[in-house]
C-alpha cells in the first residue's frame, strides 16, 4: 500500500472522530498521523513491516498497530465501526471546501443530510439558509463548491525539491548518465507543481531506466523502457523522465521546461520568421534545413532573442523582450545581503537570537533583523513591550563576529491601521515589518485604507506577507494592489516577498505591478528556526518570476545605506504629517 493511501485512511479516521464529537486531541492525533505517513521519503508499508514506523516522527505504538492492522486486513476497526454509524455521503460533504465534519454533522442531525445529492436539493430548495451558522451566503458558497468539484492535486514546490533533488544525485553517478537535468515547472519554480519532469541523455537507455526504476524513492513504476521512466514516488509525487538522444538535448529541454503557454507563443511567433520550432528541432523554411540544438541558448539564438530565464517563460511578455534585447538582469539568491523578518523563541521560534544570527552567518549575510511577533498576535506567545524593551537591550549587548544583528519586530497592523506597541517602544527599534494577523474579512476598501494608514506610519519600514494568502489553502484578502504600490511608492515603505514556501507573498503578478509603480521589495524569509533561513530562495524565485533587478529589493544594498534611504524617508514623513 502507498503512503499516500495509508494517510487517507487515517485522515477518514480523523474526519469520523470528529462527526462522532471525539476530543479534538485524538482527531488532531491522526490527522497529524495521516500528514507524517503522507510526507514519508520511505515506504511506510516497508517500515511496518521491518517494524520501525514508530520512527517516524508522530507516530506511536497504537498508530503503529493500526497501519499493521489495515496492511493486514485492508481496513481500520475503529473506523469500520464509526463507518457504521454514519453514512459514507456524509464523509464526503465534510471535504467539500468551507466544511469540515462540525458542519456536515450538522446538517445531517438538523435536516437529515446523509450525501452530496441531499446538499444539492436542499440548496436548491433553500433550507439551508434556516440552519443556525449557514444562511444565504453560505449556501450560494456551497452551490459554488458544488458545482467546482474536487480539484485536481497540485503540489507545493518545496515540498518537490527534495525528492527531485534526492533523486538526481542517487542516479547521476550512475555510469550509463551523460546528462540529467530537472525540466517542467520545477525549474521554472513555479507555485505550485504538478509532476517532477527530468530530461537525460544515456550512453545505454536501458540501463539507464533500470537503474532510475530501482530507486528507493520510487514507491510505484508505471511504465519503463528505453524512452524513459513514469513513476510516483512513496509520498504521491508523479516523475517523469525522458531519455533523449544528445543531439536535440537542447530542443528538448526547451520544449519540456515550458510552460506551454511560452513554447506556444514561441512557435507562432517563429513561423511568422520562417521558423517551425518543435521538440525535434527548429526547420528553417529559407534552407530547408532542421537545426539540432544541443543547448537551449542555440534555440533561442537560432530565433534572434536573447536567451530566456526557465522562471520568464509564461508568455508575459518575455519573447518581445528577448528580441528586443531588453530582458532585465534577474535579481539572483546571491545579491541578498541580508534577511530582515525572522522569529526566535521570544515568540513563536525555536532558536535563540545567537543561533539564528550564526545560521545566517553561515549563509554569508551581513545582516538581519530579529523580528519577533507583537503584543497582540495571539498564540500566547506574543511580545510585551515590556520584553521587547530587554529583547532590544539584549540584542545590544551582543557580540557576534561577521554579522551585524537588528532590533526588529514583527508587528500587528490593528483593523484601524494603527499598531500594537505605542510609538515610544517602536522608535527603540531598528527594523519594523508591520503586518496583518487578524480581521482578513474585511471589505477591500477597508483592507487597503488600514495597510495605507500603517504605511504612513513614519516608522514603519517594511509591510509583511502583504496579502495574507496562503498557496493552494487560504485566498489572498481583497486588496487594491495599486492603491499599495503607490503609497509605498509614495512614502518609501518596502513591500515584502515573503520567502515562506506556503506564502510567497507578494506573488509574482503583484511583486510585478508593484515596481512597475515605483515601490520598492524587501525579500524575506519569515524562518521560524534557522532550517527555515534558506527558504529566502522561494521569495528570490519570485521575485525572478516577477522580472525583478537586485536594484528593485533593499536587502541586496548594505544596512547602512538601506538604513540611511529609511532615515530620509522617515524625516519627510514626519515633516509632511
Ligand atoms: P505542471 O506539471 O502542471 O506543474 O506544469 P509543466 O509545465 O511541468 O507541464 P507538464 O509536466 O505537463 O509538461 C512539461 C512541459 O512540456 C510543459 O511545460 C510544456 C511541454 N508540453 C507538454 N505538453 C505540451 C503541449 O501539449 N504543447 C506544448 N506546446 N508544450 C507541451
Ligand atoms: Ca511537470
Ligand atoms: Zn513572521
Amino acid at each position: 500500500m502507498k503512503n499516500a493511501e495509508i494517510a487517507l485512511h487515517f485522515d477518514e479516521l480523523g474526519d469520523l472522530y470528529e462527526l462522532d464529537g471525539a476530543i479534538v486531541h485524538r482527531v488532531v492525533a491522526y490527522r497529524n498521523a495521516a500528514k507524517a505517513i503522507r510526507e514519508s521519503t520511505a515506504s511506510v508499508e516497508e517500515m511496518s513491516r521491518a517494524g520501525t514506523v514508530t520512527q517516524v516522527p508522530g507516530i506511536g505504538k497504537t498508530i503503529a498497530e493500526k497501519i499493521a492492522t489495515l496492511l493486514e486486513t485492508g481496513s481500520i476497526p475503529s473506523a469500520e465501526k464509526l463507518k457504521a454509524k454514519y453514512p459514507p455521503g456524509l464523509i464526503e460533504i465534510t471535504r467539500l471546501p468551507g466544511f469540515g465534519p462540525k458542519r456536515a454533522r450538522k446538517l445531517f442531525d438538523e435536516l437529515g443530510i446523509q450525501s452530496l445529492d441531499d446538499l444539492k436539493a436542499a440548496v436548491e430548495q433553500e433550507r439551508l439558509r434556516d440552519v443556525a451558522g449557514f444562511g444565504p451566503k453560505a449556501e450560494e458558497n456551497i452551490k459554488q463548491a458544488l458545482a467546482a468539484g474536487p480539484k485536481g492535486e497540485r503540489i507545493l514546490l518545496s515540498k518537490t525539491i527534495q525528492v527531485a533533488d534526492s533523486l538526481l544525485s542517487a542516479i547521476r553517478e550512475h555510469p550509463s548518465v551523460e546528462r540529467i537535468e530537472l525540466a517542467g515547472s520545477a525549474r521554472r519554480w513555479a507555485e505550485t507543481v504538478k509532476d517532477i519532469d527530468f530530461i537525460a541523455t544515456a550512453t545505454d537507455a536501458e540501463a539507464l531506466a533500470d537503474a532510475f526504476a530501482a530507486l528507493p524513492l520510487l514507491g510505484e513504476i508505471q511504465s519503463r523502457g528505453i524512452a524513459g521512466v513514469k513513476a510516483v514516488t512513496h509520498n504521491g509525487l508523479s516523475i517523469d523522465l525522458r531519455i533523449v538522444p544528445p543531439e536535440n538535448f537542447g530542443n528538448l529541454m526547451q520544449h519540456f521546461t515550458g510552460s506551454g503557454k511560452h513554447n506556444e507563443a514561441l512557435r507562432t511567433e517563429a513561423v511568422k520568421r520562417g521558423f517551425h520550432v518543435s521538440e525535434y528541432g527548429v526547420l528553417d523554411d529559407s534552407t530547408g534545413i532542421t537545426h539540432a540544438c544541443a543547448t537551449e541558448e542555440e534555440v533561442y539564438e537560432l530565433l534572434g532573442m536573447q536567451y530566456i530565464p526557465p522562471e520568464l517563460r509564461e508568455n508575459r511578455g518575455e519573447l518581445r523582450a528577448a528580441r528586443e534585447g531588453t530582458l532585465p538582469e534577474l535579481i539572483t539568491l546571491g545579491d541578498i545581503r541580508g534577511d530582515l523578518h525572522m522569529h526566535s523563541v521570544a515568540s513563536d521560534g525555536r532558536h535563540t537570537i545567537e543561533q539564528m544570527a550564526a545560521a545566517a552567518r553561515d549563509r554569508g549575510y551581513e545582516y538581519i533583523a530579529i523580528t519577533d511577533h507583537s503584543a497582540t498576535h495571539g498564540f500566547g506567545n506574543d511580545v510585551q513591550a515590556d520584553q521587547l524593551r530587554r529583547q532590544v537591550e539584549h540584542i545590544r549587548s551582543l557580540e557576534i563576529d561577521g554579522i551585524r544583528v537588528l532590533a526588529g519586530s514583527e508587528v500587528n497592523i490593528l483593523p484601524d491601521g494603527s499598531l500594537d506597541y505605542d510609538d515610544e517602544v517602536l522608535a527603540e527599534l531598528d527594523w519594523i515589518v508591520g503586518s496583518l494577523h487578524t480581521s482578513f474579512r474585511l471589505t477591500e476598501k477597508e483592507q487597503t485604507e488600514r495597510i495605507i494608514r500603517a504605511m504612513e506610519h513614519p516608522l514603519v519600514d517594511a509591510i509583511g506577507h502583504p496579502t495574507g494568502r496562503l498557496i493552494e489553502r487560504r485566498d489572498p484578502y481583497p486588496l487594491d494592489i495599486d492603491a499599495i504600490a503607490e503609497t509605498a511608492a509614495r512614502t518609501g515603505t518596502f513591500l515584502e516577498i515573503n520567502g515562506n514556501p506556503d506564502r510567497r507573498d507578494l506573488n509574482e503578478i503583484n511583486a510585478r505591478r508593484a515596481v512597475e509603480l515605483g515601490a520598492t521589495l524587501v525579500i524575506d524569509s519569515d524562518a521560524h528556526w534557522a532550517g527555515t533561513l534558506p527558504n529566502i530562495q522561494f521569495g528570490v524565485a519570485t521575485a525572478r518570476r516577477a522580472w525583478v533587478t537586485a536594484e528593485n529589493v533593499a536587502n541586496t544594498r548594505p544596512w547602512p545605506e538601506l538604513k540611511r534611504k529609511s532615515a530620509e524617508r522617515q524625516s519627510a514623513q514626519a515633516r509632511s504629517s
